[in-house]
This record gives structure tokens, C-alpha cells and sequence, in this order.
């Protein structure tokens, strides 16, 4: 019997009954709601925000938060797979369900009091309230600890100043989980857009993450109640435990990416005929989407097990950086390739992998850089710290 080409060591079979539906519902979301409009969304420079409900009803916003909190209570592996799903549609999609939940739901559920767990996650998960999550500076994102802006305590509030470059969803926003340098370290302010002080700008003429919501925000002083502020964690630490969930996200969703491209590249080079037959009937053709099929399993196999490791508690964040390494450089590779094997066909927006390709230069930037997680990976193998000046 043939093995499917998109999934030729089954992991499908590795996943739960819960797992399995999960993943078969947000799929039927990306064909039927995702796929027919993102060229366009693309092309225009347009965040489909029409689907931001969508996406609230089937349960994936904070879908492994606990239900009390309007959370799912899933497992990280289904948190996986909700990715994977989206990225196959596009990286903007799956970036703002990251976001939304793992850069500023957890973060409220994981520091925040109880009182900030109430009055935030349930509007969250029900798409009412949009986060976005401000840790980059225009000075140099992949070193955090060099962070200028600055909150200062006011009486009973505190005071911030200072700028954030970068910021998925920022002019969408209603809540900036913000992260600043104060007399005890870093800590994170939950900035309501309303503030006064608060402004956030769109960055304009991107060529990547077309379809995804781009930003610059401004804090003025802005007079943030001591109520707003995240008061269970001090330190860069708090910010960069979010990094790790969210990284493990987009460990997944790179699957997604270049599942789409790889199941582009396939039936494309099938149609097409040169020289008197299709083009996947050369050895060249044959060769790279062995390639791609052999890197895209072993990303599969990667992150399941990462998930895994994740549900059993033992996940380390050097693990999370060689997935996210690994998975988005597979992903950008299959994209580009594809992109070739699709000829002048592949740079319309009519096939996916011009988009995907363009998204992944985001991506393997974004959540720290390829190199940055190049250096975690040789921290950990030579216990010597690259990053230290
Ligand atoms: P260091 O100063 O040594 O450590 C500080 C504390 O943090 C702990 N820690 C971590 N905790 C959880 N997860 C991680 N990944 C952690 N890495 C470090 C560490 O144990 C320490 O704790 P403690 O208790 O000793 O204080 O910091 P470092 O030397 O480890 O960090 C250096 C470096 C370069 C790895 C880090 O600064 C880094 O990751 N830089 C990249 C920054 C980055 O990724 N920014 C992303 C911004 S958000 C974004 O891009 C969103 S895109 C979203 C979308 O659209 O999908
Ligand atoms: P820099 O840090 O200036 O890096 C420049 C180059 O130097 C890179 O090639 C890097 O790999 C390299 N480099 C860095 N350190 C070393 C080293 N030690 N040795 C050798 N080379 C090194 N941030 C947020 O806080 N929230 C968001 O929602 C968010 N969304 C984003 C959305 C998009 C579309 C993009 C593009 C970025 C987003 N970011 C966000 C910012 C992102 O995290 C940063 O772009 C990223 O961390 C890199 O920072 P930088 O762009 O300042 O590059």
C-alpha cells in the first residue's frame, strides 16, 4: 500500500483520539476558511481580522489554559497541532493565535494574580480582547537584556517610557503586555491601548508576513496602575519562559508550512510536462522532494516528541531552540525550493510557496534568530557562553 506522501512515518498514528479530531477541525478550518482568501489577504497587505471569532469559537485561543479561564485545557501536542494546521494556511494566521496565546495569555495566567487571570483570559479566549506582546527593541531585538524602556514607580502606579519595535498585532491590540527595566530587574505591565501615553504605528512596505499585522509602539509616559502590573515574575526570565512556549508553537507550524509547499511541489511537478514528461518523472525532480519529504519526517518526529517532553514536564528551552532551528530552516528550504520547481509559475500568489517562502524569512528571524538559537545550541554542547560581551 503507498505511504502518504505528507506524513510517510504515520505520525498520525502517534496522536491521541482528542489529538487526531483536533487536528482534523482546524485542517477543515484552513481549507474552507484560510486558503480561499489568503493570496488575496496577502497580495493587499491585509490581516483577515473577519476570522479572528472564527478562530475564538473553535477553542484556539488559550486552548491548553484551564476552562475556568476560558481555556481548552488541552495538551501541548493539540497546541502543536493547532499550529501546524494554521502555519499550512499562512504564517500570519498561526503568529496571531501564537500571540494571543502564548505570548499574552500565559504570561497573564502563568504571573499574573488571580484578579488579572479573571478579568483578562476569558475575553482573550473569546477573541474579544487582542494582545500583543512588546519585549523588542529597535536598538537590537536578539539581545533583551539591553532593553531601554523604563517604568518607574509613581505613588501607587508606575510610570513607562519608551518605544517597542516589531510588534505582531500592535494596532490591533486592546492590551500591550509590556516588558520593562525597573529598579528590581525587568518586569511585565499589562498597557491597555486606552492609556494615555500609549500609541502604536504600523510598519508599512513589508515583503514578508504580508497578511499579518506589524508594529511600533510608543509609551509616553504612560501611567500604569499597579493593578496592571505582572507581579509573579522578576527578571528577563518571565519574558523569556513566553519565548519558549511560543517557540515551541512555531516548532510545529513550520511543519505546516512546508507541508503546503511540499504537497504543492508534488502535484505541480506531476501536471507539468517537459522534454516529453512530467517533471517528477526526472531523477533531478525525484531527488529534492525525496529531500524535502526526508526533512520534513524528521521535523515531524521532532517536534512530536518535544511535545511529549512538554506534557511530561521534563522540556528544556535548549531542546525548544534546535527544533525551532531545525524546523524553520527545513520549512524555508522546502518553500524555496518549491518556489523553483513551480518555475515562473511559482511567484504568484496562486500557489502558496511564494508566500510561504516570503513568511519564513520572518520566521527564522523572529522568536530569536537562527543564529541566536545556533549559539543556545553551543552554549549547552561547550558550557561556554557565546553571548556574553
Ligand atoms: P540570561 O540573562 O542568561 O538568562 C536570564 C534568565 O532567563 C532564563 N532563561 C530562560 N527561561 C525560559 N526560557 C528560555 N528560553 C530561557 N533562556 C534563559 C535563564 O535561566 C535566566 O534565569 P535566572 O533565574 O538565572 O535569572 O539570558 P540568556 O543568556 O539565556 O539569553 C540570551 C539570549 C540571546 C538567548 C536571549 O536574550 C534570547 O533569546 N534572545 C532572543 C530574543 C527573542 O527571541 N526575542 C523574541 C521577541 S518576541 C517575538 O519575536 C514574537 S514573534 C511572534 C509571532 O508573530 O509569532
Ligand atoms: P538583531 O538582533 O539586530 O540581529 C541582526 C543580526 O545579527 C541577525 O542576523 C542575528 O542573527 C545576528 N546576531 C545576533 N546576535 C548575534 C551574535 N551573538 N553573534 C552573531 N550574530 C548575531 N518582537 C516582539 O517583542 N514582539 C512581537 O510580537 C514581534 N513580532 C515580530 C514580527 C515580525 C514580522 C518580525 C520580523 C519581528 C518580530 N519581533 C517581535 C521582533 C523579533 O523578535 C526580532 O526581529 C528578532 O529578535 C531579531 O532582532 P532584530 O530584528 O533587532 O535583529
Amino acid at each position: 500500500m503507498a505511504l502518504p506522501p505528507l506524513d510517510l512515518y504515520d505520525v498520525r498514528s502517534l496522536l491521541s483520539d482528542e489529538e487526531r479530531a483536533i487536528q482534523s477541525a482546524v485542517a477543515d478550518f484552513t481549507d474552507t476558511r484560510v486558503l480561499p482568501i489568503i493570496g488575496d489577504c496577502f497580495a493587499e497587505g491585509r490581516f483577515p481580522r473577519e476570522l479572528v471569532p472564527e478562530l475564538a469559537r473553535l477553542g484556539l485561543f488559550g486552548a491548553t489554559l484551564p476552562e475556568a479561564y476560558g481555556g481548552g485545557g488541552l495538551g501541548p501536542v493539540s497546541y502543536g497541532l493547532i499550529c501546524q494546521e494554521l502555519e499550512r494556511g499562512d504564517s500570519g494566521v498561526r503568529s496571531f493565535a501564537s500571540v494571543q496565546s502564548s505570548l499574552c495569555m500565559y504570561p497573564i495566567f502563568a504571573y499574573g494574580s488571580d484578579a488579572q487571570r479573571r478579568r483578562w483570559l476569558p475575553g482573550m479566549a473569546a477573541g474579544e480582547i487582542i494582545g500583543c506582546f512588546g519585549l523588542t527593541e529597535a536598538h537590537g531585538g536578539s539581545d533583551p537584556a539591553n532593553m531601554q524602556t523604563r517604568a518607574r514607580k509613581a505613588g501607587g502606579d508606575w510610570v513607562l517610557d519608551g518605544a517597542k519595535m516589531w510588534i505582531t498585532n500592535g494596532t490591533l491590540a486592546d492590551v500591550a503586555v509590556v516588558w520593562a527595566q525597573t529598579d528590581d530587574g525587568v518586569q511585565g505591565f499589562l498597557v491597555e491601548s486606552a492609556m494615555e501615553g500609549f500609541a502604536a504605528h504600523d510598519i508599512r512596505n513589508k515583503m514578508s508576513l504580508r497578511a499579518s499585522v506589524t508594529s511600533a509602539l510608543y509609551l509616553d509616559g504612560v501611567r500604569v496602575p499597579e493593578a496592571n502590573r505582572l507581579a509573579g515574575v522578576r527578571g528577563l526570565k518571565g519574558a523569556l519562559g513566553c519565548l519558549t512556549e511560543a517557540r515551541y508553537g512555531i516548532t510545529w507550524g513550520a511543519i505546516g508550512a512546508a507541508t503546503a509547499c511540499l504537497d504543492e511541489a508534488l502535484g505541480y511537478s506531476k501536471e507539468r510536462v517537459l522534454f516529453g514528461r512530467p517533471v517528477a518523472a526526472t531523477q533531478s525532480a525525484q531527488v529534492k522532494l525525496a529531500d524535502w519529504a526526508r526533512r520534513l519526517t524528521a521535523a515531524q518526529l521532532l517536534s512530536l516528541h518535544l511535545g511529549r517532553l512538554k506534557e511530561a514536564g521534563t522540556m528544556h528551552p535548549t531542546q525548544v531552540s534546535l527544533a525551532k532551528w531545525n524546523n524553520v530552516r527545513m520549512a524555508l528550504d522546502v518553500a524555496r525550493g518549491a518556489r523553483d520547481l513551480l518555475g515562473g509559475a511559482g511567484i504568484t500568489t496562486d500557489y502558496c510557496p511564494i508566500r510561504h517562502a516570503l513568511n519564513l524569512e520572518s520566521v527564522i528571524t523572529y522568536e530569536g534568530t537562527e543564529t541566536v538559537h545556533q549559539l543556545a545550541v553551543g552554549r549547552e554542547l561547550t558550557g561556554i557562553n557565546a553571548f556574553a560581551g
